[in-house]
């Protein structure tokens, strides 16, 4: 497989058709959007992604050959980024993936999470307005903006309490985009999405850190590798979050940018009638499964799932899970498969999230496919198929 061709902006052709441009295409998300926009429509896509001096493309070098996906260097942080794209390609629309999306790090680097997240998010807004705007935006929301939250299950009317300068961040952007829907009639809407997790998550996250980590035990035991016996360093186990496959997610964006479809809104086919609507009608939703677990119950999902017995022990801090029994038996029985390391604590946690999707099921048709244990297999089968293939 050779390197993904770069595209300039000036090459990428005005044609007829619908044209999508989709920022941090080569994340998680931004690359499921890709895929979907492919398999369900006939548009062509530009994709966004920042140049790096080691590409990382893992996520998208499915796409080298497709005649309909254009991939070009982007940076959210540079506004002239934005208007070279919104000016050139004259996109239908504006999908912002892209973001400073570790909630961890935002602590480290505050001001850098507030300018990918809410300030680069305005320069969207603006220049959208200039010079498109018909475009649709949608920004990626998140569930960190209901952060210390007030009651349980989370719906639209939850009150923004973040506890992360991600958090915080988030919420600011969700502000600017309904000023500027109010204000100017952009069609632009950010969705609350729920923790989503799949097999092309980063490998910071919990979920894919625990898949990662249990695939490496248990081919470290089926093999007897017993440097590869390292056990998983984890923080806050008590955690509970809502998680859902990201593939499910993306469908519930593509239903939020089309809401005249779902919800029959009616509009004139001038800018007038489009902006009247826009207005009027638009809603921001809250999408996620409505069922919680705690990251310990990841975490014995995921040993399950490979057939490793595991017993916790202890305490906060001095917390451990040990090896019961699984594949083989070891030769010692003092195999240790999770303990906490504090550097994992955050300096403010959200203890508990939990979705309540009723009205983007009712209103917007949204169902999701994978149910929490097809995620955790999901996610434990291709980890697992990475190691196989370094054996
Ligand atoms: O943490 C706890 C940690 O980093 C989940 C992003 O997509 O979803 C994601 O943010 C929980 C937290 O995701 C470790 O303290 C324990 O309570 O997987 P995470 P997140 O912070 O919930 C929201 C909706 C977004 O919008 C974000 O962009 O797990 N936890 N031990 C740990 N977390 C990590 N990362 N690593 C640990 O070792």
């Amino acid at each position: 497989m050779g390197m993904m061709k770069i595209n300039n902006i000036q090459d990428i052709k005005r044609s007829e058709g619908v044209i999508v441009f989709v920022t941090g295409c080569s994340g998680q998300d931004g690359s499921l959007m890709v895929d979907y926009l492919l398999k369900n429509t006939n548009y062509n896509i530009v994709g966004g992604a920042r140049r790096l001096s080691v590409e990382n493309h893992n996520n998208i070098k499915h796409l080298e050959n497709e005649p309909r996906f254009h991939l070009i260097n982007f940076d959210l942080t540079d506004s002239h980024s934005i208007y070279k794209v919104v000016e050139y390609v004259k996109p239908d629309y504006f999908i912002n993936f892209a973001a400073q999306s570790f909630v961890a790090s935002s602590w480290d680097f505050a001001r850098q999470t507030w300018e990918c997240n809410s300030t680069a998010v305005l320069d969207c807004l603006e220049a959208i307005k200039r010079l498109k705007p018909d475009c649709r935006f949608y920004n990626a929301g998140s569930s960190e903006e209901f952060g210390n939250v007030e009651y349980e299950p989370q719906d639209e009317n939850h009150p923004s309490r973040p506890r992360s300068p991600y958090g915080a961040s988030k919420a600011a952007a969700r502000q600017l985009v309904k000023v500027y829907r109010e204000s100017y009639g952009l069609y632009a809407v950010q969705g609350w999405l729920f923790n989503h997790e799949g097999p092309r998550r980063g490998e910071e996250f919990v979920t894919r850190k625990i898949t990662k980590g249990v695939a490496k035990i248990f081919d470290g035991i089926v093999n007897w590798k017993k440097g590869k016996l390292k056990p998983i360093e984890l923080g806050n186990l008590n955690a509970i979050r809502d998680w859902s496959d990201a593939e499910d997610v993306v469908d519930a964006v593509w239903r939020m940018l089309n809401q005249d479809k779902h919800r029959n809104l009616e509009y004139s086919a001038s800018l007038g009638g489009f902006q009247h609507m826009c207005r009027t009608s638009l809603k921001d939703y809250v999408v996620g499964s409505g069922e919680k677990h705690t990251i310990r119950e990841f975490v014995e999902k995921a040993f399950e799932l490979v057939g490793i017995n595991g017993m916790w022990s202890g305490d906060g801090v001095d917390e451990h899970l040990w090896y019961e029994g699984g594949p083989r038996p070891l030769p010692s029985n003092d195999c240790v498969l999770v303990k906490i390391n504090p550097k994992y604590y955050r300096p403010a946690e959200v203890d508990v999230l939990c979705a309540n999707p009723t009205k983007v099921e009712k209103e917007l048709g949204w169902k999701p496919k994978t149910t929490f244990e097809g995620l955790v297999d999901k996610m434990i089968s291709n980890d697992l198929t990475l190691i196989d293939t370094r054996v």
